[in-house]
């Protein structure tokens, strides 16, 4: 039987992030010609065999947990703390150039990811208002979030309201405060999102 090719979830073709390097490009490619060479060897009688292999390559099975570039695998996501302290658009843009967004904690199990990441220190998360005050737009492109709807505020929050737009996670709890504040903040990945792996 062939080697199984341990590479990430991505498609050639497509616009990648400063991560997406050589190495891996190369090993997507060696995915691909051990696709073509298990096409070719098939026969009646590997049949079976062959659609269980075809499976591993088309969702991934034989594809390695490990996120690229620094960032660390919780709850099937991606994350990283960098080193900076910024505000929060500074922060945004800082996510967005390691291919990646702030951080939107939609789970307890997600959120307890961020805190443990986060290790007692303030960070921003991907949540912020424009305009309409208690609706928070989330930098993962997913639904915006509504005070009423968010189970993770700290005690008394949110008590800044119409004064302050931005969410950070201070005293492990989220918290809605002033935008400029520089501090750190937590990126996850777009891509590489694997429900199952721990
Ligand atoms: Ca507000
Ligand atoms: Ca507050």
């Amino acid at each position: 039987m062939e080697q199984e090719t341990r590479v990430p979830l991505v498609q050639l073709g497509r616009r990648q992030p400063p991560w997406f390097d050589r190495e891996l490009r190369a090993a997507l490619r060696e995915k691909e010609a051990a696709h073509r060479r298990m096409k070719k060897a098939r026969t009646a009688d590997n049949n079976e065999l062959f659609r269980e292999k075809r499976r591993g390559f088309k969702h991934g099975s034989t594809v390695s947990c490990a996120c690229p570039g620094g960032f660390s695998r919780c709850a099937g996501r991606c994350l990283i703390r960098p080193p900076q302290e910024l505000g929060f658009t500074e922060a945004k843009a800082a996510c967005v150039s390691l291919g990646a967004h702030l951080a939107v904690p939609r789970s307890a199990e997600e959120n307890q990811c961020v805190l443990t990441m986060a290790a007692g220190v303030d960070v921003w998360i991907g949540l912020s208002e424009h305009g309409e005050d208690g609706v928070f737009v989330a930098e993962d492109g997913g639904e915006p979030m509504t005070t009423v709807d968010i189970p993770f505020w700290g005690a008394g929050e949110p008590n800044n309201r119409s004064t302050v737009n931005c969410m950070q996670i201070w005293q492990n709890a989220w918290d809605d405060t002033d935008c400029d504040w520089p501090q750190k903040f937590m990126c996850q990945l777009r891509l590489w999102n694997r429900p199952d792996c721990a």
